[in-house]
């Protein structure tokens, strides 16, 4: 399965590897399965089955009224009420139902979007509560599941580690439901840039040809394009948890230096912008040569120097595709990837990570949801319900 998507991508510069990746790090994970123990409390069978119970006792996933919470005391407490939040409902109903916006609306929803995302910073501040997900790669069915796992947005604080688009067949639906929430929302979701909110990227993964599908020009994918340079590169959790999609730079020793960067552009092919959005950890010690052909390798010798520099408990990203959904690297790095049987076909789990106010983690682990129109491939019966 690797060896075909690797050989699909192999013509491009930027290779995106994540899912022949993704095998190294299974490998990676159950081969230090000893040192992770301890780390891996969090991860009982409990918690498949807590997860089970949720998506099995809610209404459907594509059931717009979820989405659209009661105004309660605490949404007039923490969310600003604009004369846009009207528009954006109805546009959130109508994307919660996997269709799109026309034309116009997206331009006038990344105007939008684009005030609220210039005001943040490259290393956004985070509070607790929050429940941090990686990749979603167009799979909007997953997306709207994913957040009956994880309990409806406002009402729970989300963070998004990039790569919204490409590979999936729903990158339009997708992107365009995460900044509507965004800006409807905009300090109860986080959403940072991952290595394929890119032009040059997404002109091969997918994003490009949906938008020409489904508009019959690439206006929106301009419009989206141009967005992405506005999102957040990185985020902090109360100071604490580091969240970026990638990993590590050489030349970032410190948090405060990612401040100093001029995000506001297309991801560059090097530099220190690049690696936090591209970079793996690796078993390797130090720094190595990427095989993706951007960003580095890093070692849990660089983890460690910068989580003790920086003052962190850990660094969560995303960027690789992860068999159970989530899996703990080095002593303090985890990946989390949110795009259960990844391109319909890598037969993992998603898995979230959530975080309560007293740093304690969960994660919940889910599987694939059914896709309308399409059949239903028969898998292997997880462990869990033997
Ligand atoms: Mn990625």
């Amino acid at each position: 399965m690797s060896t075909s998507v690797m050989s699909i991508d192999k013509d491009v510069q930027m290779q995106d590897i994540s899912a022949s990746n993704g095998s190294n790090s299974l490998q990676r994970s159950q081969s230090h399965e000893e040192d992770n123990l301890d780390l891996m409390i969090d991860n009982e069978t409990s918690n498949s089955l807590n997860s089970l119970h949720i998506l099995k006792d809610n209404e459907n996933p594509n059931d717009a009224s979820l989405l659209q919470q009661p105004i309660t005391g605490k949404d007039l407490l923490f969310d600003h009420k604009s004369p846009s939040s009207s528009l954006l409902d109805r546009w959130i109903e109508k994307v919660a139902k996997c269709e799109v916006l026309s034309e116009e609306e997206v331009e006038k929803l990344c105007d939008m979007a684009r005030e609220v995302l210039n005001k943040e910073d490259n290393v956004q501040q985070v509070s607790l509560p929050v429940t941090i997900c990686g990749d979603v790669h167009g799979q909007f069915h997953d997306l709207m599941e994913l957040f009956k796992i994880g309990g409806p947005c406002p009402d729970n604080n989300y963070l998004f580690m990039g790569d919204y688009v490409d590979r999936g067949y729903y990158s339009v639906e997708t992107v365009t439901f995460l900044v509507c929430m965004k800006v409807r929302y905009p300090d109860r979701i986080t959403i940072l840039r991952g290595n394929h909110e890119s032009r040059q990227i997404t002109q091969v993964y997918g994003f490009y040809d949906e938008c020409l599908r489904k508009y019959g020009s690439a206006n929106v994918w301009r419009l989206f394009t141009d967005l992405f340079d506005s999102f957040p590169i990185t985020a902090l959790v109360e100071n604490k948890i580091f969240c970026l999609h990638g990993g590590l730079s050489p030349m970032i020793e410190n948090i405060d230096q990612i401040r100093d960067l001029n995000r506001n552009q297309e991801v560059p092919h090097e530099g220190p912008m690049c690696d936090l959005l591209w970079s793996d950890p690796d078993d390797r010690g130090g720094w190595g040569i990427s095989p993706r052909g951007a960003g580095f390798t890093f070692g849990q010798d660089i983890s460690e120097q910068f989580n003790h520099t920086n003052d962190l408990d850990f660094i969560a990203r995303a960027h690789q595709l992860v068999m159970e959904g989530f899996s703990w690297s080095h002593t303090s790095v985890v990946t989390i990837f949110s795009a259960p049987n990844y391109c319909y076909r890598c037969g993992n789990m998603s898995a979230l990570m959530q975080v309560d106010e007293s740093f304690n983690k969960k994660f919940l682990q889910f599987d694939a949801a059914v896709r309308p129109g399409e059949p239903t491939v028969t898998r292997k019966t997880p462990d869990y319900f033997l």
